[in-house]
């Protein structure tokens, strides 16, 4: 079954002044599109892998064929990043995570707003187009980041890095620029604004699990 674009869970005038409408207009309707278009046609024809979920093909990429890997790390990673990334987002979010979550990452980085500062730093410190991440990786919190649209799921040989992510920010220009420019920090900093912390918790208790 071919891949599909999902919906975004709000409208795209929901995280303003965040994120604007025209940016998440132009990031689902145009660059995830043609992720999930590029996807389909790269596995089209290989009924193996037009039967795999798309995490499954993602966590173990050594199965496909070398003439579509390239594709399909992209494009199939830039598919999963941008479903799990709409789905971190909402309006009128928490400020901060509660319950298991919010301890586990005072535990780990000292404070709330020590891990929003290591968090951020990750980010500005990807150069070129990628993602940050926090993970679990072996029980353990962590700060991740990848190139391009690779994704820790990918495994360290693969994305440098590995675990189970609990938060993904994009920090493609495409996802800031209209707005932001060239200032990725400020981006960052506002993108606490619209962090969906009850979902983030979902993927932490599930890695935990
Ligand atoms: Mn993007």
């Amino acid at each position: 079954m071919a891949h599909e674009l999902p919906a975004l869970p709000y409208e795209k005038t929901a995280l303003e002044p965040y994120i604007d409408a025209q940016t998440m207009e132009i990031h689902h309707d145009r660059h995830h599109k043609a992720y999930v278009d590029n996807l389909n046609k790269a596995i089209a024809g290989n009924v193996a892998l037009e039967s795999k979920s798309l995490e499954v093909i993602l966590k173990d990429l050594s199965f496909v064929p070398d003439a579509i890997r390239g594709p399909v790390r992209n494009n199939g990673g830039g598919h999963w990043n941008h479903s799990f990334f709409w789905k971190l987002m909402g309006p009128n979010c928490d400020s901060a995570p509660v319950g298991r979550l919010a301890g586990d990452i005072q535990a780990a980085f000292g404070s709330f707003g020590e891990f929003q500062a290591k968090f951020e730093a990750a980010g500005l410190g990807r150069f070129g187009s990628g993602w940050v991440w926090l993970v679990v990786n072996g029980g353990r919190l962590e700060i991740v980041s990848t190139a391009n649209q690779d994704n820790p799921i990918m495994g360290k040989a693969v994305a440098g890095c590995e675990g189970a992510p609990v938060l993904g920010c994009d920090v493609w220009e495409h996802a800031y620029y209209l707005k932001y420019q060239n200032k990725r920090a400020d981006y960052l900093k506002a993108w606490w604004n619209v962090v969906n912390w009850p979902a983030a918790a979902a993927h932490y208790e599930l890695a935990k699990a």
